[in-house]
């Protein structure tokens, strides 16, 4: 069970005014249904907060110094990194779990197809998306984050390693919209978080020679629910 003691001021809905708060560390008290807590600019808070900008669900972004981690996560335990979501006295950390929480918890506006074959193929490109692009970025969210010093070296090895990953889904989306079937997936959510972080991280973009994999990118980008959320400075 979460804290009740939290006592601070009230913020507004984020879907109602697109508003991006800065949450102070310390008690408060929130009328938000759901509050997703999050580390600005990783990879993983941003695919969850597309999931729920397009899910249409309410929701109050609060973002958490690594160094200092506010008492109601620390509460959750160690696994409760960026993101973990509460949605009343329900915790949900990791942004695959969260998403999985999402579809069964708000079946409206689904994000995953109606088929069995159709779901399975969603959730494999979710887990091709996870094993080839996010584990490089996650080292290169430790290098530019987290580390005191940068591996430069090592930066540019895993860069080419996750732009050579870039080939096969740039032709599995020749002739497609989606990853999968005709509509928005979580599988494009977790392939399209990848992008804005390795840009912001170390400024790679796609390369011209992936041109189905840039019109996608650049559709998914002119989604209202792709922005990159930021704290208030
Ligand atoms: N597999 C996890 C990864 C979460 C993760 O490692 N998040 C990083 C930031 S991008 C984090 O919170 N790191 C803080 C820490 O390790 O203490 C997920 O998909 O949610």
């Amino acid at each position: 069970m979460r804290s009740t003691s939290r006592t601070a001021k009230k913020a507004p809905s984020l879907l109602k005014n697109q508003a991006i708060q800065l949450i102070p560390f310390g008690p408060r008290v929130t009328s938000f249904a759901m509050q997703l807590y999050l580390l600005h600019r990783c990879p993983f808070g941003h695919r969850a907060s597309i999931a729920l900008l397009e899910k249409q669900l309410p929701f109050e972004p609060i973002f958490f110094s690594r160094a200092q981690r506010p008492p109601e996560l620390e509460a959750v335990g160690p696994y409760a990194k960026s993101p973990t979501l509460f949605d009343g006295d329900v915790q949900v950390w990791d942004s695959q779990i969260v998403l999985e929480y999402l579809e069964d918890r708000y079946p409206e506006r689904p994000l995953m197809p109606r088929d069995g074959a159709g779901r399975a193929e969603a959730r494999m490109l979710e887990a091709r998306a996870d094993k080839e692009l996010g584990s490089k970025l996650d080292v290169l969210v430790a290098e530019t984050l987290f580390k005191p010093k940068r591996d430069e070296a090592k930066i540019a090895e895993v860069i080419s390693e996750l732009l050579a990953a870039l080939k096969d889904w740039d032709h599995h989306l020749e002739g497609r919209t989606f990853l999968v079937g005709d509509a928005l997936s979580l599988a494009d959510v977790t392939l399209y978080s990848i992008f804005p972080s390795l840009h912001g991280l170390t400024g790679t973009e796609i390369p011209s020679q992936r041109p189905h994999l840039r019109a996608w990118h650049e559709r998914m980008t002119a989604r209202p629910s792709s922005r990159l959320l930021a704290p208030q400075s």
